[in-house]
């Protein structure tokens, strides 16, 4: 049997982690139910994740009522479409009818703007700042996606009711005082293989919100591997058709069409994230390989694969319609992403020699460098002459050989930026403990802490600091098939990583962050999503 990460893989069989508690009344750490006054108390300000950049609470702050109106400047799309997101979040729930409006009057306004006054062009692309007082509760920023960032502060700094589709007993209140927010790290993402378990477009969407919501901004979509290839390729249909027809465990699988594909990214883009598309090469095809045989070194296809082990596949380095492929497919790509990077893959090409690896990467960058993009592959591209531009995805774990690493350490000293996910920090497919159903633990097992407690500054020991590009939380789907499992291994780990990302490396301190994790669980039961009750974390209930 071939090894799993050089562990011996064994999947336990899959069980159906159901969406968790649906009660609403929160109870404190006992059981006896919060009162009143606890319930309707207003999250203190700045209580929320990822931690802000500077909080000063102060003054009586803004309540949500029947009359409150969400005013935009007048022509002004970008702010109008962000009032209009959160008036879809606040109407279920509050019951009002909030409308957004260009008109001035009433009293009462939630104000959105987007300026670029010198104070908000100082927060960056992605900054913002929220001013809570009696009469007005504003978000400014300079970009839209600050102020999108912005509404999802204002989200978690109402009671958690506010996420019920169903009208709730108020009040809206809104502590008093100022936050002025900007990310530490540009790019803050988590993968979602669809290629081991094809997942849906609403799927997508749904996991999309929950990125949104921790100010997330980047979703690296895994979209081949041996057992899937998920989006159509009209140069070369039966990629999809037939690539895509199956999955791990023999199901049906799927494919997103161009169409479908094209409404992810938008979604996606609404919500403040880029789409970073991955096909996985040279390693990891089987799936391509299966679909052409042409592809193949001998001429011919293998079957289409439904297992979970790695590293058995490889495009033919040497023929020429290898590339030919390659760049058909790169172009496809590359006009379907508004965003400036495609991820080329290049993790456990086992099957490939060293000298091979080299030769195909130095053959297929410039493929996507041609069509305007930026490259990205999984680390071991460091090894192989990363073009200018490229970025290295980082995914090593405490066993990595000190060679592989000084590798990755190199390329960062030579200008390859970095994205950090480790896999026994970052992994969301990973167990939590010996005990959890679901998921992988070649790398350990990877209980919140573990996940939460390191810094990507400091982590990979001689890369330079300003080559750390930012943290992502890849998703694996060998044993994950539902939204209920997906949810179950993201949190409460996606938050914790989203903090890394965000959050200033001052504001790093695990006992206090616990807690703040621990309030966001009302608001996970009150969205539908289940999570693992870890043991180190306060929940305000079990
Ligand atoms: C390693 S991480 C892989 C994937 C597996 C994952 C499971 C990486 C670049 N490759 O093929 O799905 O482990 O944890």
């Amino acid at each position: 049997m071939r090894q799993h990460h050089g562990t011996a893989c064994v999947l336990g069989s899959l069980l159906l982690i159901a969406a968790a508690g649906t009660s609403s009344s929160a109870t404190t750490a006992g059981s006896a139910p919060a009162s009143a006054a606890a319930r309707t108390a207003p999250v203190p300000l700045g209580r929320v994740v990822p931690a802000p950049l500077a909080v000063e609470p102060g003054g009586p702050g803004f309540e949500i009522t029947a009359k409150t109106r969400i005013r935009v400047g007048s022509g002004n799309a970008d702010e109008r479409r962000v009032g209009e997101y959160l008036a879809g979040i606040l109407r279920p729930s509050t019951g009002y009818r909030l409308p957004v409006t260009d008109r001035d009057g009433g009293d009462g306004i939630i104000r959105l703007r987007i300026s670029a006054e010198p104070a908000n062009k100082a927060l960056g692309d992605e900054g913002y700042r929220v001013i809570s007082t009696r009469g007005s509760l504003t978000i400014t920023s300079w970009t839209s996606t600050g102020l999108f960032h912005g509404v999802q502060t204002v989200r978690q700094q109402l009671p958690a009711a506010v996420e019920r589709r169903t009208p709730q007993r108020g009040p809206w209140r809104i502590a008093g005082g100022t936050i002025r927010d900007m990310p530490r790290y540009a790019y803050r993402g988590s993968m979602l293989d669809v290629s081991r378990h094809f997942f849906p477009v609403d799927h997508v969407k749904r996991y999309i919100d929950q990125l949104a919501l921790y100010k997330m901004n980047k979703l690296h979509l895994h979209l081949s591997d041996d057992q899937g290839w998920r989006i159509a390729i009209d140069s070369w249909p039966r990629l999809a058709t037939y690539g895509g027809s199956t999955q791990v465990g023999g199901g049906p699988g799927g494919y997103y069409t161009k169409d479908q594909y094209k409404d992810i990214v938008a979604y996606a883009a609404s919500r403040g994230l880029q789409v970073i598309p991955e096909i996985d090469t040279p390693g990891h095809t089987n799936a391509a390989l299966a679909s052409y045989a042409e592809l193949n070194c001998d001429g011919v296809a293998p079957p289409l694969y439904t297992g979970t082990e790695v590293g058995f596949s490889s495009l033919c380095v040497n023929k020429d319609i290898t590339y030919d492929f390659v760049d058909d497919v790169v172009r496809e790509l590359a006009a379907l992403t508004p965003g400036g990077t495609v991820h080329i893959g290049g993790d456990e090409a086992h099957s490939t020699s060293h000298e091979d690896f080299v030769t195909f990467m130095g053959k297929v960058q410039p493929l996507v460098t041609k069509y305007g993009k930026s490259v990205m592959g999984w680390h071991q591209l460091a090894g192989a002459h990363p073009v200018p531009g490229a970025v290295a995805q980082y995914w090593g774990y405490d066993r990595t050989g000190q060679a592989e690493r000084d590798q990755v350490v190199n390329a960062a000293r030579n200008g390859t930026k970095l994205v950090l996910s480790p896999a026994d920090r970052s992994y969301l497919d990973h167990k939590y403990d010996k005990d959890t159903k679901l998921g992988l633990s070649w790398a350990g097992y990877v209980e919140v802490q573990r996940s939460y407690d390191w810094d990507p500054g400091t982590y990979l020991k001689g890369a330079p600091a300003d080559a750390v590009l930012g943290v992502e939380a890849p998703l694996w789907t060998e044993t994950l098939s539902t939204p209920a499992q997906l949810d179950y291994m993201a949190f409460p780990r996606l938050p914790g990583i989203a903090e890394l990302g965000w959050s200033p490396a001052a504001a790093h301190d695990w006992g206090k962050y616990r807690t703040r994790l621990a309030e966001q669980a009302p608001r996970w039961d009150a969205l539908g999503i289940g999570y693992y009750k870890s043991p180190q974390v306060p929940w305000p209930y079990r």
